[in-house]
Formats: structure tokens, C-alpha cells, sequence
């Protein structure tokens, strides 16, 4: 990267979470063995960002909130379709901190999402009406970042739809799709990537 590249460029990472790695709640396939690569692009960039999914206990995307419901049921909700989840990342439990392991530090925003109760958010930019921004757009580009590369858990979900919605907003979009490990529920993960391809989303 050039200096001006350096400058301009961002790398978002996405929900490494206790919930998210194996042992956790909602824990995704591999999710702990990214962990080392992801510090390493984290070294690399100027300007690094995270996400952490971040639950009221009574949140309406679990399934425990709708009487009869299991997890991984699709359910609709005023703002359309929802995926019902088991419990995870409720505020403030040790499931929603990052994976101890994750080198934080360095961090210049922590972007927190899913916080109301009645609204899910996988994308970072987005709550799921995908009306209600979170004000990371705005964040980004007032500061001067155009490109924005994107790893982390789930690559099918909160990956996925936050490079949809850079993508969408004008950002240059990379996912790294090497440290990005997937839910995969019925073929969510090619649905995604296609989708992905066809806005624009680079892979490295
Ligand atoms: C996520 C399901 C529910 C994610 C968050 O981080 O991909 N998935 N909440
Ligand atoms: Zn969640």
C-alpha cells in the first residue's frame, strides 16, 4: 500500500466475540483459528475499527423471545424476515467481550450493534430495516477513508452485509475471506458471496 493508500484505508473487524468462537453461545466453526491472521492485518493498517454484537437479554432475535420458536427458524418481523438465534452476546457478559486473544488495542472506534430490542443488526452500517444507520458511514468517510477492507465472524452474516452496505455507500470494499469463517445455514454462505460478487466486493 501506498502512503496515500495507507491513509485513506480501513480494516473492520468484524464481532470476535467469546459468543462467536466455538465454545460460545453461537459459536462458528473455526472461529477462534482467524484470530492470529486478523492481529497481523490489524499491524498493517493505519486506521482499524471493530464491531461487537451487542444484545439487551430480551433481545427479539432470540429465539427464547418467541414462545414455540427454536434457533436457525426464519421468522418476519415488521422490518422483514428474521433469522432466530440462540441467546449470545447479551450486554455485558463475558460472551459479548472480544476473544482474549485479538490484539484491540490498536483500535480507533468500537462500533456497537443489535443494542435495541425490538431491531437486529448484522451489517455494521445498517440495523436490519436497512434504513436505520449506525453512523459508521459518516464516521468513515469524514475522516477520509475510501477503501475499506472487512474480516471476521460470520462471513454469511454481519461480513457479509456490512460489505453490502460499504459497498452500496461507495466504499472500495475488500473482504478476506481466508479470515472470515461462516454460520452457514441453508446455503447462506454461496448466497452471500454471490451477492457479494455481484456488488463489487474484491476477495484477497
Ligand atoms: C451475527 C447472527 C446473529 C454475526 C450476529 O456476527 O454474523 N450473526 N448476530
Ligand atoms: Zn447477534
Amino acid at each position: 500500500m501506498t502512503e496515500r493508500d495507507q491513509k485513506s484505508s480501513a480494516f473492520i473487524v468484524i464481532d470476535i466475540q467469546n459468543d462467536f468462537c466455538p465454545e460460545g453461545a453461537l459459536g462458528v466453526a473455526g472461529g477462534d483459528t482467524i484470530i492470529a491472521g486478523i492481529n497481523q492485518e490489524i499491524e498493517r493498517f493505519d486506521h482499524v475499527v471493530l464491531t461487537q454484537d451487542w444484545h439487551p437479554a430480551d433481545h427479539s432475535s432470540f429465539a427464547s423471545q418467541h414462545e414455540g420458536r427454536s434457533p436457525y427458524e426464519m421468522i418476519t418481523m415488521p422490518y422483514g424476515k428474521q433469522t432466530l438465534w440462540p441467546d449470545h452476546c447479551v450486554q455485558g457478559t463475558q460472551g459479548a467481550e472480544f476473544h482474549k486473544d485479538l490484539q484491540w488495542t490498536k483500535a480507533e472506534l468500537v462500533i456497537r450493534k443489535g443494542y435495541r430490542k425490538a431491531i437486529d443488526s448484522y451489517s455494521a452500517f445498517f440495523e436490519n430495516d436497512h434504513m436505520t444507520p449506525t453512523g459508521l458511514g459518516g464516521y468513515l468517510k469524514e475522516r477520509g477513508i475510501k477503501n475499506i477492507t472487512l474480516a471476521g465472524l460470520a462471513t454469511d452474516f454481519c461480513v457479509a452485509y456490512s460489505a453490502l452496505d460499504a459497498a452500496a455507500q461507495g466504499f472500495n470494499v475488500t473482504v478476506l475471506p481466508d479470515l472470515s469463517r461462516a454460520i452457514d445455514i441453508d446455503g447462506s454462505l454461496q448466497t452471500m458471496m454471490k451477492q457479494m460478487r455481484n456488488a463489487g466486493v474484491n476477495f484477497r
